[in-house]
């Protein structure tokens, strides 16, 4: 599989605000998170992950194994309980994310040095792009 180890800085990030309303994230919440430029630590081990998403207002923690669905808390973000599973699709990490949202997840991939993530909600995407450090 590809190998996605290392930390990554945000460059771009476009309509978090969209993903964020869909989710149902607070006024106040969204206004701080969308002025942040997270960086992205994900140590890989095959084909197990830990992602840490850290920004100076708030970090969510990520670990799962490909293949294998778990009881994900979105502790920070929406604080829901979904049914999570994450799967390779050649070299991309593709994650369905089962709970009281419609088609939620995210989709991971690498092009160069960069890493991208579309994250999915409803009727919206976010798209994010990162570089590695
Ligand atoms: C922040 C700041 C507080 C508000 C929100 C956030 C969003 C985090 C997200 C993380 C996604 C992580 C993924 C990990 C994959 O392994 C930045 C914590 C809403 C959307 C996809």
């Amino acid at each position: 599989p590809a190998d996605y180890n290392g930390t990554w800085n945000m460059v771009s990030n476009d309509n978090f605000e969209g993903y964020m309303k869909a989710l149902g994230i607070d006024f106040a919440t969204r206004i701080i998170a969308k002025m942040l430029k997270p960086q992205k630590v994900i140590e890989q081990k095959g084909d197990f992950f830990h992602v840490q998403t850290l920004s100076s207002f708030r970090n969510y923690n990520a670990e799962f194994t490909v293949g294998v669905e778990f009881n994900e808390e979105t502790k920070g973000l929406d604080n829901r309980k979904c049914k999570t599973l994450v799967t390779w699709d050649n070299d991309r990490l593709v994650c369905v994310q089962k709970g009281k949202k419609n088609n939620r997840g995210w989709i991971h991939w690498i092009e160069g040095d960069q890493l991208f993530l579309e994250l999915s909600c409803e009727d919206q995407v976010c798209k994010q792009v990162y570089k590695k450090a």
